[in-house]
């Protein structure tokens, strides 16, 4: 992946429609603080197109970033901010539902979780809400920097093993593994993983179909 062309293109109010829109999507979620921004900018190549926050838990908008004219990145808003009153809340519950459930070119949902950190009730809510939509969660494990190496294989597990037994949906498979990228903001490791992601998904099924035309 080759990032040449990236712009803010569209901000989306709380109560504002979803646009239909025509390029693939790429949606990122997790609690407010996980490290939305920072990765975003990070695989934008961008110091500080989106905001990394001074103010947890404020943004309440859908923000689209247009990359090399072709897909989007789309940062939801974060949850878990425990001063946000009860009817920000609300709002943010519907406006992300209304999001997974309508936007028509989703290709997938990356959930950020603190590497350091057993997943909160509502990390697990989120999960079981993309797993509703339809869609399997990439799991992106931030702040990997934060911890020892001899670490990182007991966190993975510990997240993994939480969503696992604290999930309200059944796995489509029992033996389904969840797939985790360890990430850090600060030196980068884990982009091209991510990277790998997004072009295998942006490939997808229509140009394997164009190249068995082909033969
Ligand atoms: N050490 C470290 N700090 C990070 C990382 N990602 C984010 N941060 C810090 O965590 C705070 C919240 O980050 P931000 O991207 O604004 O989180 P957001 O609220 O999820 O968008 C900021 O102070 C960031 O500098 C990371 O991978 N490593
Ligand atoms: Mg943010």
């Amino acid at each position: 992946m080759v990032i040449k062309t990236v712009e803010l293109s569209l901000v989306c109010g709380v109560t504002s429609k979803i646009p239909a829109g025509t390029l693939p999507e790429f949606a990122f979620a997790g609690r407010s603080n996980v490290g939305k921004s920072t990765l975003i900018n990070g695989l934008m190549n961008r110091k500080s197109l989106a905001r990394v926050s001074s103010q947890p838990g404020k943004t309440q908008t859908i923000n689209y970033y247009e990359i090399n004219k072709s897909f989007h990145l789309v940062d939801l808003p974060g949850y878990g901010y425990a001063r946000a009153n009860v009817k920000v809340k609300e709002q943010w519950g519907k406006m992300i539902e209304r999001y997974l459930r309508t936007s028509q070119q989703l290709r997938a949902v990356f959930l950020l979780l603190d590497i350091r950190h057993e997943p909160t009730g509502q990390d697990v809510m989120m999960y079981d809400w993309i797993l509703q939509a339809g869609f399997t969660p990439v799991i992106i494990a931030t702040k990997a920097d934060k911890i020892k190496k001899s670490q990182l294989q007991k966190q993975l597990g510990l997240l993994r093993r939480t969503l696992r037994q604290e999930s309200h949906v059944p796995a489509k498979q029992p033996g389904d593994q969840i797939r985790i990228i360890p990430w850090s903001g600060q030196t980068k490791s884990g982009r091209e993983e991510i990277y790998a992601v997004l072009d295998e998904l942006l490939a997808g099924p229509e140009a394997e179909e164009n190249a068995n035309d082909l033969i």
